[in-house]
This record gives C-alpha cells, structure tokens and sequence, in this order.
C-alpha cells in the first residue's frame, strides 16, 4: 500500500503506527504542508480533501485517518487496535475521538493559516489559541485516565495511536505537560515501542 503522508503530520503520524503495529508493509509518499504540495493539482486529483493522510489500497483511495484506522483494524484484524467488548471499544473510541474530532482540527495548519492571514491573529495569539485547545483536551482526557500504561486497555490501542501524535504536537508547541502526568506516563512509554518509534516524525524519509 501506498501512503500518501508529511513527517509531522499528525492524522497521517495515526495510519502510521496502526500499519506498524499490524505489521502491513507500506511505502510513503511525501507531501510538503509547508511548501503547500496538499493544494496541488495533482494531489488534490488523488484527495480532492487537500489533506493528509490518503492511503492507496488495492480497492481504492481512503481518506479519513479514522476511516482507514477502522478499515485496517476490519481488514487486518491482529492485532486488535480495537480491543474488548462493545463497552470498552466505546470506550477507546471516545478518546480516540475526543483527540482527533476535537482537539487536532482547531489547531489544523489550515486553520491556523487562516488565523493569521485572513484574521491577521498575532504569533502569540496564534500560540495561546494553539495551546488552549489542547490543554482543554487534555484535561478532559486526563481525567478518565486510570488504565497504565495505555489509555484504556491492555495493549496499544486507538486511543494510544490518536493520542501520542497530538502530545508530539504539544510539545513542540511547548504546552507544559507537568499538567497532564497520565498522559505524559503513556506517551513515554508508547514511545518505547518499536511501532511507534518507527512512526515518529523524525525517523520518515521526509523528515528534515
Ligand atoms: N480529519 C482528517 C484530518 C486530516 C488533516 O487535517 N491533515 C492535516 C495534517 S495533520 C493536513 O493535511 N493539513 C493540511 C492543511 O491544513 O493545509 C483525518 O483525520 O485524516
């Protein structure tokens, strides 16, 4: 399979360590947010979203990083990324969700281009909004933590996949996490897997 993804990518950082942690062997293509590439003719031929990630499979082209999550779990189905009964796999998606539904499109690059070009926000304002979002997710989701050494279950999880790439995000943002020891304690340790080490930002061919 063919992902179309961009190193620091935080839904695209989510199929990544999904498909490391199946075991699915994928090639990447970069595309630059930076340089714009996702606005591109030619990409937008492939996702008219002008987004990342979109995964080539060999039914087609899935866009969508929770789309795909659930795909590859229905169609590569150990390991489970999500496990348990009804109730748990509710469980694991609603922080999964909270994450990628709430927190991650309000500081997406689009918005925050937005913010600042058409909007004219000052940089400090754009930081303090940037971080406001994510201390408000993360404080609603530190509060249902009580599962270590993963969110909400034995084994890395959906939660886990959508959870590390936004704390990879706070901190480059330098959110401070002292705030948020539960997350900060799974976020260490996930990071000491090889799924998600081999998924992280700097270890992608187009990192820089
Ligand atoms: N809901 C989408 C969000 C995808 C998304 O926002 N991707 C970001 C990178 S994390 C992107 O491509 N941003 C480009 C832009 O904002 O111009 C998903 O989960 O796949």
């Amino acid at each position: 399979m063919k992902l179309y993804s961009y190193f620091r990518s935080s839904a695209a950082y989510r199929v990544r360590i999904a498909m490391n942690l199946k075991g699915i062997d994928y090639q990447q293509s970069a595309v630059n947010l930076l340089k714009g590439q996702q606005q591109s003719e030619e990409y937008k031929a492939i996702n008219p979203e002008g987004l990342v990630p979109a995964l080539v499979t060999e039914q087609g082209m899935l866009t969508q990083s929770l789309a795909i999550l659930e795909w590859l779990e229905e169609t590569y189905p150990e390991p489970s990324i999500i496990p348990g009964d009804p109730w748990q796999k509710a469980q694991l998606r609603s922080m999964a969700y909270l994450v990628s539904c709430d927190i991650h499109p309000v500081d997406n690059l689009r918005v925050i281009k937005y913010l600042q070009q058409e909007l004219a926000v000052s940089d400090d304002a754009k930081k303090q909004w940037y971080k406001h979002w994510i201390h408000t997710g993360f404080t609603a989701l530190e509060a249902q933590l009580n599962d270590q050494p993963f969110c909400c279950s034995e084994q890395p999880s959906i939660a886990d996949i959508c959870l590390i790439p936004q704390v990879f995000n706070a901190l480059r943002f330098k959110v401070d996490m002292s705030d948020f020891p539960k997350i900060a304690t799974i976020y260490k340790h996930c990071n000491s897997l090889p799924s998600f080490i081999d998924a992280a930002p700097e270890n992608q061919p187009d990192s820089v």
